[in-house]
């Protein structure tokens, strides 16, 4: 059975990966009027990882006697200065999110719950790639610049760039 502080945080986490999935369909959203197919791609794919992993933790919370709640979102940013703006942006909503999963392990050894602990870090790992992946892509787009036909071999290889899940 889950403790109501550490069902109150996951329940905190369920939103933050719900808004994260919501984050990027906006991103997908701009990369795909601005032409840019492959990092609309990307974007979508990624858009549904995070809903993969909110629903994980939904699944979590309810199978361990808790309720996992289903809350209204913030509303994403739409537009974007450019596409590196764009992936620091991503970059920095990343580290957010490892920080708020580093919170909710401090609080299951808190509250001696070992069994969530330990079905944490698979998201541990999980964003140990995400960080390394966005900075992979933010590294590429600065070598880049302004560079139409460098943009447009990163929109092309793009794809093959995601993290397994
Ligand atoms: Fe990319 O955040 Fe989920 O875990």
């Amino acid at each position: 059975m889950l403790s109501k502080k550490l069902e109150e945080a996951l329940n905190k986490q369920i939103r933050i990966e719900a808004e994260s999935s919501q984050v990027y369909l906006s991103m997908a959203c701009w990369a795909e009027v601005k032409g840019l197919e492959g990092v609309a791609k990307f974007m979508y794919g990624h858009s549904d990882e995070e809903r993969m992993h909110m629903l994980k933790l939904v699944k979590y919370v309810n199978e361990r006697g808790g309720h996992a709640k289903i809350s209204d979102l913030k509303e994403p940013d739409t537009e974007f200065e450019s596409f590196q703006q764009m992936f620091e942006q991503l970059y920095e909503h990343e580290i957010f999110v490892s920080q708020s999963i580093n919170e909710l392990v401090h609080i299951t050894l808190e509250e001696k719950d070992y069994a969530t602990h330990n079905f944490l870090q698979w998201y541990v790992a999980e964003q140990l790639e995400e960080e390394a992946l966005a900075r992979t892509v933010l590294d590429k787009l600065n070598l880049i610049g302004d560079d139409k036909g460098g943009l447009y071999l990163f929109d092309r290889d793009i794809q093959q760039l995601s993290v397994e899940s």
